[in-house]
């Protein structure tokens, strides 16, 4: 497995936030935080690539967003926000030698956070960042190769994946005041504690699953379904409406394996 992370812009704190309020962040710390994230995903097993800080991308370090991988390609997205449009480039470079290329264009926008792939099934969350134009796009781009594209209303909250994210095969983790239960009901669902409305983002790598370690009763219901979590803390970029999904791209280096999250 490969992963893809970008340091900690020195401007996080100019970041674009839209369901939470602006605090106080460290960001030092963001980078000392991103850094054990970073070791948590080596030692589950993936090649962490480590791109430079972007000094000029306030929220570059969610490299999630501007591009989303699959067996046969990679999609560059068009994010939402116009402040990251531009975030991209340097991880088209970053992923060409792996997948050929495909892009979502003006007018349409497209957020990785809110793609959710599992196996040949994308769920895209119909959000503030990705609209219909880029659902549709992605729906085209991807089709010749076997995915289907599944739109699904969300609310309340930033991307799909703060709603719902994949914690094995089979079965996705989920904040149920966020999304509704319909679209899933091909899976197993686990909600989230009820005290841990930020809980339900998860990032599957290698064996183990990755969560932030703030949301100890939640963790507590993956372990007991049998899921090997491991906790990070991530709490400097959960200020800047973050979660552990955003701050990477994980995917194969070998094309044709399954790979999912
Ligand atoms: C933004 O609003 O775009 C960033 N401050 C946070 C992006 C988080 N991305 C993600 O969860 N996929």
């Amino acid at each position: 497995m490969i992963a893809i992370t970008r340091e900690v812009s020195p401007a996080l704190a100019d970041c674009e936030l839209s369901f939470i309020g602006r605090g106080v962040i460290d960001v030092a710390r963001a980078a000392t935080q991103h850094h054990a994230y970073c070791a948590a995903l080596a030692a589950l097993g993936c090649r962490v690539i480590r791109l430079d800080a972007e000094p000029g991308f306030p929220d570059s370090v969610f490299v999630e967003d501007v591009a989303m991988v699959v067996d046969e390609v990679a999609v560059m997205t068009r994010p939402g926000a116009l402040s990251r449009r531009a975030e991209g480039l340097r991880i088209a470079e970053v992923l060409s030698p792996f997948r050929p290329l495909l892009h979502i264009e003006a007018p349409a926008t497209l957020d990785g956070g809110d793609i959710l792939r599992i196996g040949r099934d994308l769920y895209v969350g119909r959000s503030e960042r990705s609209n219909d134009a880029g659902i549709a796009q992605l729906a085209t781009l991807l089709a010749p190769y076997g995915y289907t594209i599944h739109p699904v209303a969300i609310r309340d909250c930033l991307h799909l994946k703060s709603a719902v994210s994949l914690a094995s095969d089979g079965t996705v983790l989920m904040q149920p005041a966020w999304v509704d239960r319909a679209p899933f009901a091909a899976y197993d669902i686990i909600e989230v504690d009820p005290a841990e409305q930020h809980a339900a983002n998860v990032l599957r790598a290698g064996q183990g699953l990755v969560m932030a370690d703030c949301f100890p009763r939640t963790r507590a219901r993956l372990e007991a379904a049998g899921l090997s979590v491991v906790a990070v803390d991530v709490s400097e970029l959960q200020k800047a409406e973050g979660a552990v999904t955003c701050c990477s791209i994980v995917f194969d280096a070998a094309p044709g394996a399954v790979a999912a999250h």
